[in-house]
């Protein structure tokens, strides 16, 4: 698969260096932003080098004042990366949460690690994490980069985060199968998942599974076929136009005589 870009952005203090530390290890690259003689630190993701992590200078605002604010504001414009992970202080949410507006209405994927939660007990905070995430519209994720607490869910709901929620489902049954060859092969990709279930020469040479794999697969496939009391490429076939069936009625009305659609 691709490379995907994580950006590490937040106020000043917040433990971007810290986390981004805590996920890169070793593997980090030192540079200069162009034009500018700021450092510039990016790296890979030690436990998948598909994902590579830029720290950005520390920002309250996407309306700058130093070199190193207005190279943090030009690559949130710019489209060299495709997820911001936002470190909020926990301990200061409400200045930290004034660039976490700005950063939403950017438009892209925007998850929050809210950081330095090891210190919220100790002060008497209380967040309630699920509010915040439904009010803002973006996950939320409670680590803490001192005590490298939460990272590894912190990776796994922005790597979600990429991918735009599916409305489109199936038959309950068919999508169980689906689920099943998700956890079987870890992989989350519907189409890659749809093919498989399919039985697709091409992708099945591409991520060439284990005979134990294989078999589940196998198992799995063979019983929603008795379910169906059909085929596994006539099940998606059919799935597929049941699904435009009604879709198509949902959305599309016949006029007597009068054509709406002029194109
Ligand atoms: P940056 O300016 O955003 O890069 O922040 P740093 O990573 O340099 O962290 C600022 C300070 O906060 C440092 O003293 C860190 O050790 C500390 N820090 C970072 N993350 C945490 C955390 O989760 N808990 C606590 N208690 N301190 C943290
Ligand atoms: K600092
Ligand atoms: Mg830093």
């Amino acid at each position: 698969t691709e490379n995907t870009r994580f950006a590490l952005v937040g106020n000043p203090n917040s433990g971007k260096t810290t986390a981004f530390n805590l996920l890169t290890g070793s593997n980090q690259y030192v540079g200069n932003w162009p034009g500018v003689t700021v450092e510039r630190k990016s790296g890979k993701y030690s436990k998948d080098k598909r994902l590579t992590i830029q720290d950005l200078p520390g920002i309250y605002s996407l309306s700058p004042f130093t070199p190193e604010e207005n190279v943090t504001r030009d690559y949130l414009l710019s489209d060299d990366y495709d997820v911001v992970i936002n470190i909020v202080d926990a301990t200061n949410i409400e200045r930290n949460l004034y660039l976490t507006t700005q950063l939403i209405e950017i438009g892209k994927p925007v998850v929050i690690a809210l950081n330095m939660t090891d210190l919220l007990v100790k002060n008497n905070i209380f967040i309630d994490t699920e509010k915040l995430s439904y009010s803002l519209g973006v996950p939320v994720v409670n680590i803490s980069a001192l005590k490298n607490n939460g990272i590894e869910e912190l990776i796994a709901v922005t790597k979600k985060a990429l991918r735009p929620e599916v409305h489109l489902h199936y038959d309950e049954r068919f999508e169980a199968s689906l689920t099943e060859i998700s956890a079987v092969t870890q992989l989350v990709n519907r189409f890659e998942l749809i093919k498989i279930f399919e039985n697709d020469a091409k992708i099945l040479e591409k991520i060439s599974l284990s005979d134990e794999q294989a078999n589940e697969i196998a198992e799995i496939v063979a019983i929603t076929e008795k379910i169906f009391l059909d085929d596994r490429q006539s099940i998606v076939v059919n799935e597929r136009y049941q699904y435009l069936t009604s879709l198509v009625a949902m959305v599309e009305r016949k006029t007597q005589g009068i054509r709406l659609n002029v194109s």
